[in-house]
């Protein structure tokens, strides 16, 4: 037990000896810190042992969430702050002569995901472990040897670079082969009789090894909250298939068998809003999928003895449609496995499963050939096919001559197979991440399946972790606070509320204004250190970092920033800001890079000009990860969250800015809206269209975008200005005005670019009246609890997960 300064002392070094084969003084850091490391996850190993064992006795359901990502973050910092051990450690190792802030650098980030989908999935991790009483959660998710790039600016464009993140071995993760399962693909299913029953034989397939590597995850403050992330690599099945093969020659066949499985887990696609409609990604997703079912179907037996009341213990909920294949996976288990029936198995099914819609954008909906499919999966492929029949059967039966319906709800239609289709009717519960979203959810794209089953459908508002994204990543706000009321809120985020008592304390509001000014120090000294460019922490930070992508409109704000740069030139004055972007565009979408070329070429402009720079300057951040998040979110004055009405299926980075006392500049989308409701008009700056008027808009010849360029003559100039010479580079724009104008507009720039410039202007200025900005500040961080993600894992258990279903 580690209770001080020296205990912790004497089982570091005992570690030390033990796992280390150097002596401390003459190991370098990356030993010191595998040390540390070994040292936290032997503890929270044996915390793990206990939770178990009382999670078997209270008989408390599991919850296994799929997901093809997972963006944890580092861990060691974190993991101590948790446990409550950060100061004993530090002062520890200070005294042995090692410098912990040293140890922390050399820890890797899990580079596992795209982008606030997994983030998503990993402050729920976080909440799952803090909220463990309602059930167990588990993450499990894929161990991609290679996962999101690494971004480089060269020449103001990015350079996609790999990340091997796994170079050095990933501490955190133990391998446990003992629990791997084994993955079938291709093949040819051959029926037989067995007595009076149909059975399924699947042969000539090509087996692959998933083999788990676990994280363990801490809740705050108590050990027994406690969970894990599996994550699968997948391996070749016979260790010594290749020396066989070598033997009888054939190496070439051994070699290409191993890379061919290897392939499996060897990269996260890095396309987020795009389907990829490649063999390889649906080989993933169903790893995933069979693995993480395989696994809950052993260890349920291993406990039990059989699967009986399976379905009352167990709940899998899939992170959007990408593990949508373990529905089918877990009827094939059922019937082929453990000899169930049709209905049996379909009863169970249809009430473990739960499913989270993340987009509405067409391009990213998945869509499978059947060939593709059923080649790959040729039983899965089966399964599928009798649900849509048995489905199509009982809704023709249902509503009789109701063609339309059968036709907007069907899982196999032109030769595709539509997973969101599969998943809504396989799941029991259906939820998007926002209310507009779930809202639009109910009405456009799942409006038939509303109709006959509005049950299913719920909204659960996503939720991030507070206490990384405050508690850990801001320190001097979180120590005011918890100076202020208490030490509660990093337990129970609502109590932030009692901040607003202290609106009108003078010493309280000085140090939250300090508190912002040190962040502000922080990030402007690393932007400084690393990209050489010299910004002022007392401008007002105004802060744009999230994905590339056409609908979240870094082009918007882009434009507006060269309209400023116009204005100013004339005479304008302004509040001093800094605008700064971070984020990654995916390899394939050029419109995205081009973006970033531009925002580069606007910052070299704006920032080498005298004239201006003393108003305006502009930063676009390299690597933009959850590490980078975790400076940038407690530096911002202005949040950006403009995208086009509708698209935002919630956005996550509002809220994170949120809680760390930034005022959004937000469209009228995704949990903007909520956010706007929480604080009201006086503490956010809401602009511009709303879902409704887009989608009316958006119906062919309501709007034309060249009405907007030639009405509004300060557009126009800026859109001029993209291809006149004005951003001295040879980097052609015109793509990009070709997608303003001849394209009409998709994501409604030009319509939403001055009342967006006005709700701009207006903050600005408000940013000149310090009290009055600290105290929309401080309102939006006392309002922020209902945005912490151990509320919508309560909601999670509330409404899905333990919801009363019948006992199967
Ligand atoms: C689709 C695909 C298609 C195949 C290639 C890989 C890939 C990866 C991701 C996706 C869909 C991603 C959907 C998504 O990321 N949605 C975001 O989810 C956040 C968490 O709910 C939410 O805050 C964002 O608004 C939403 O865009």
């Amino acid at each position: 037990m580690i209770q001080d300064k020296e205990s912790f002392k004497k089982a570091y070094l005992d570690t030390f000896s033990r796992v280390e084969s150097n002596p401390l003084e003459l190991s370098n850091n990356w030993e010191k810190y595998h040390a540390l490391v070994s040292l936290v996850k032997e503890m929270m190993n044996s915390y793990w042992v206990n939770a178990v064992k009382t999670n078997i006795e209270k008989d408390q359901r599991r919850i296994y969430y799929l997901s093809m990502e997972f963006l944890i973050g580092k861990m060691l910092a974190y993991n101590l702050m948790n446990l409550g051990l950060e100061n004993i450690v530090r002062e520890g190792l200070a005294d042995l002569n090692i410098n912990y802030d040293e140890l922390l650098l050399q820890e890797e980030e899990a580079p596992l995901g795209n982008g606030g989908l997994g983030r998503l999935a990993a402050c729920y991790l976080d909440s799952m472990a803090q909220e463990k009483d309602a059930g167990y959660g588990f993450g499990f998710g894929i161990r991609y040897k290679y996962g999101l790039f690494t971004q480089k600016i060269v020449d103001g464009c990015q350079v996609e670079v790999p990340d091997p993140w796994l170079k050095d071995g990933y501490v955190w993760a133990t391998p446990k082969p003992d629990r791997m399962i084994t993955v079938k693909f291709k093949g040819n299913v051959r029926t037989a009789m067995d007595g009076n029953r149909i059975i399924f034989i699947h042969e000539n397939y090509e087996p692959v090894l998933a083999v788990p590597h676990d994280i363990l995850f801490l809740g705050y403050m108590d050990t027994s909250k406690i969970n894990y992330l599996r994550l699968y690599s997948a391996e070749p099945v016979m260790q010594d298939f290749d020396l066989l093969s070598f033997n009888q020659g054939e190496f070439a066949k051994a070699a290409a068998y191993r890379a061919e499985v290897e392939a499996i887990s060897n990269i996260l696609y890095p396309e987020d809003q795009n389907q990829a409609g490649r063999e390889l990604r649906l080989k993933q997703e169903y790893f995933l999928s069979a693995a993480s079912v395989g696994d809950s179907i052993a260890y349920y037996k291993m406990i039990y003895g059989s699967l009986d009341k399976f379905a009352k213990r167990v709940a899998f909920h899939i992170n959007d449609t990408h593990p949508a294949v373990s529905i089918p996976e877990l009827m094939r288990i059922l019937i082929d496995e453990e000899g169930m029936s049709w209905e049996e198995a379909w009863e169970i099914t249809v009430n473990v499963f739960s499913y989270t819609n993340h987009t509405i954008l067409p391009e990213a909906l998945e869509c499978w050939p059947v060939d593709l499919f059923r080649a790959l999966l040729p039983r899965i492929y089966m399964i599928i096919e009798e649900i849509d029949r048995r489905y199509l059967q009982d809704i023709g039966s249902r509503y009789p001559g109701d063609e339309e319906l059968l036709r907007k709800t069907a899982i196999i239609a032109d030769g595709r197979i539509n997973m969101a289709h599969l998943s809504v009717i396989g799941s029991r519960s259906v939820n998007g991440v926002s209310r507009i979203h779930s809202q639009i959810l109910k009405e456009n794209i799942f409006g038939a399946f509303y109709k006959i089953t509005p049950e299913k459908f719920h909204n659960i508002t996503n939720g991030v972790s507070h206490r990384r994204f405050l508690h850990y990543a801001n320190q001097p706000l979180s120590d005011l606070i918890s100076q202020a009321i208490g030490v509660e809120w990093i337990n129970q985020a609502t109590e932030l509320d009692k901040l607003l008592a202290f609106s009108n304390d003078r010493g309280f509001m000085e140090q939250l204004a300090k508190a912002k000014y040190k962040n502000k120090e922080r990030l402007a000294k690393y932007i400084f250190e690393r990209q050489g460019v010299a910004i002022d922490p007392s401008s007002m930070f105004d802060i744009h970092v999230k994905r590339l992508h056409g609908y979240k409109r870094q082009l918007l704000n882009a434009l507006k920033i060269m309209d400023l740069y116009n204005a100013i030139k004339e005479g304008k004055t302004i509040q001093p800001t800094t605008f700064i972007f971070g984020g990654k565009a995916a390899s394939s979408y050029q419109r995205a890079k081009d973006v970033i070329k531009l925002i580069n070429s606007v910052a070299q402009i704006v920032n080498n000009d005298k004239q201006v720079n003393d108003y305006i300057r502009v930063v676009f951040l390299e690597n933009f990860n959850v590490s980078l998040g975790e400076i940038v979110y407690p530096a911002a004055d202005v949040s950006e969250q403009i995208s086009t009405a509708s698209k935002e299926a919630s956005g996550t980075g509002c809220m994170k800015f949120m809680f760390n006392g930034a005022i959004t500049l937000g469209s009228r989308d995704g949990a903007n809206l909520e956010i706007h409701e929480a604080v009201g008009d006086e503490h956010f700056a809401l602009f511009g269209l709303t879902a409704a008027q887009v989608m009316e808009l958006s119906v062919a010849g309501r709007y034309n975008s060249w009405d907007e360029y030639s009405s509004t003559p300060r557009l126009k100039r800026v859109i001029d200005q993209l291809v006149d010479g004005f951003l001295q580079t040879t980097y052609d724009f015109h793509s990009i005005r070709n997608g303003l104008l001849w394209e009409n507009d998709c994501f409604f720039v030009l319509k939403d670019f001055m009342p967006y410039t006005v709700a701009w202007e207006g903050l600005n200025q408000k940013y000149a009246d310090q009290d009055q900005w600290l105290q929309s500040s401080l309102y939006n961080i006392a309002k922020a609890g209902i945005f912490s993600s151990d509320r919508a894992i309560k909601e999670y258990h509330q409404l899905i997960w333990n919801r009363k279903g019948p006992v199967v």
